[in-house]
């Protein structure tokens, strides 16, 4: 992947770019929706994106830089503060009072002013913008932008004799997104659509209820969870990270009420005792009507994981409701799982996963044709005939330093047309764990309904 193709994706998920429907100032739908300013508050991303900037034109043909505001405005401070060209800062609206100036800074006639524009669509502000540069005595003849919506500004520009040095365009956009599967076909052909400036039909997207799901589905795991969830009013997963027994069992009595299932990792248990883990455990699963996620992400050939299953000190078999299991081994791995509902590890939420859209095709094929499989954890869209659950949702945070990556639920059921968000620290580290699972239980309650 090169480098700009990788600097995308980052500022991608600042959110800089949005697809759906969007009514523009004029009243026009457009399919996607650009919004530069995030970049600005992340201070390693903006300085990136100077870089990249000024790699687009030879600084030394240039006394000064110009950024419009006020998207723009950072970004022309980063470029200057980096190759030490002196910035000038256009006001929106002439001082009322003093000197009436509608720029400031330190210039002199004749000087050359590179202008930065975050965005360009028909051209038109920045044919307002330069003339006012041009009136002190500033020759422009150079403009940077950040992405080129292709909608006819650049042409405009250039019929004047500007030259216009875009980053990125619309297209290029896409084709990173598509490759990255960040945006499917129908969503391009949609933006085409808009670019040829045509008006596009928007096909409403719906999902399905819970209550449909439930009539389609035939296996009794995906029914119990399905079933759960339309009694509790509630799509949270509970993710139990934690080390101590006491700690679980206090962490499933406080979430309890607000959860479809609790996820364990149950081999990090410091103290793991089946009868004074998993009998108690089990007691809670019953008094507050939830199931048992043992998330072993198995990964190995069928024999190892048979026995892996229902062996050693965990006897996972003997009281999971559900597993998680990667499909490395092929089909036939995922057969000894008997009497639980495999969700299958499609697509992983950290940075750097492994699993590209290739590789979540093919482990899709074994999952959709495995009868033992319920679900999949992915970060993208699944078939319906498979439960999507979404880890790697968070709503105070995007990250951790160790690779984590984080959307909200919002996110993830409009997106992603989650059906159960699974969410550990989230929860476990609040302050307050039973209002933190409320909390999560309502958002993702509301993002699901807000999504039908
Ligand atoms: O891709 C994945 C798959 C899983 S199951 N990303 C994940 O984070 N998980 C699990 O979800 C992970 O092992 C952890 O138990 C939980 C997320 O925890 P959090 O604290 O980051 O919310």
């Amino acid at each position: 992947m090169s480098n700009k193709e990788n600097f995308l994706l980052e500022c991608y998920q600042l959110g800089i770019i949005k697809f759906g429907k969007f009514t523009l100032k004029s009243g026009i739908e457009s399919p996607f929706y650009v919004d530069l300013r995030p970049l600005a508050s992340d201070p390693k991303i903006l300085k990136k994106l100077s870089f990249f900037l000024l790699e687009l034109i030879s600084i030394n043909d240039f006394d000064l830089i110009c950024g419009v505001p006020y998207a723009a405005l950072p970004m022309a401070t980063a470029m200057s503060l980096e190759s030490e060209l002196p910035l000038i800062i256009k006001r929106k609206e002439a001082k009322a009072y003093g000197t009436k100036k509608l720029i400031e800074g330190i210039f002199s006639k004749g000087q050359n002013c590179l202008i930065v524009e975050d965005v360009i669509t028909s051209g038109i502000s920045l044919l307002e913008t330069i003339p006012e540069i041009e009136k002190e005595d500033l020759k422009v003849t150079d403009i940077i932008v950040v992405l080129d919506r292709q909608q006819g500004g650049k042409k405009l520009l250039e019929e004047r004799g500007f030259r216009v040095h875009s980053l990125f365009n619309m297209t290029e956009v896409c084709e990173i997104l598509r490759k990255n599967n960040l945006i499917s076909d129908e969503e391009i052909s949609r933006i085409n659509d808009f670019l040829k400036g045509n008006q596009v039909q928007f096909a409403e997207e719906k999902r399905l209820t819970y209550e449909q799901k439930l009539e389609n589905s035939t296996n009794s795991f995906s029914k119990k969870i399905l079933e759960i969830a339309i009694e509790k009013k509630s799509n949270l997963i509970a993710s139990a990270d934690v080390l101590t027994t006491k700690e679980l069992l206090d962490f499933a009595e406080k979430v309890g009420p607000n959860i479809v299932a609790l996820k364990t990792h149950i081999d990090i248990l410091t103290d793991f005792d089946f009868d004074e883990t998993i009998l108690p455990l089990k007691d809670l699963a019953n008094k507050y009507n939830f199931l048992l996620m043992e998330d072993r992400k198995f990964g190995d050939i069928g024999n190892t994981q048979e026995l892996q299953f229902s062996n050693g000190i965990y006897k996972i078999s003997s009281w999971a409701d559900l597993v998680t299991s990667h499909v490395i081994g092929g089909e036939n791995s995922l057969d000894c799982f008997l009497n639980v509902g495999v969700i299958a590890i499609l697509g992983m939420s950290s940075k750097g996963t492994l699993t590209n859209s290739e590789y979540r095709e093919e482990a899709l094929k074994i999952a959709l044709s495995h009868p033992n499989v319920i679900g999949g954890v992915c970060q993208n869209k699944i078939p319906d005939e498979l439960l999507l659950f979404t880890p790697g949702v968070n709503m105070e945070t995007k990250g951790d330093n160790k690779g984590q990556q984080y959307n909200t639920s919002e996110f993830v059921f409009k997106n992603l047309k989650t059906d159960f968000i699974i969410v550990g620290r989230g929860i476990y580290k609040a302050e307050e764990i039973e209002k933190a699972s409320l909390d999560y239980k309502i958002a993702g309650w509301n993002s699901y309904i807000e999504n039908l």
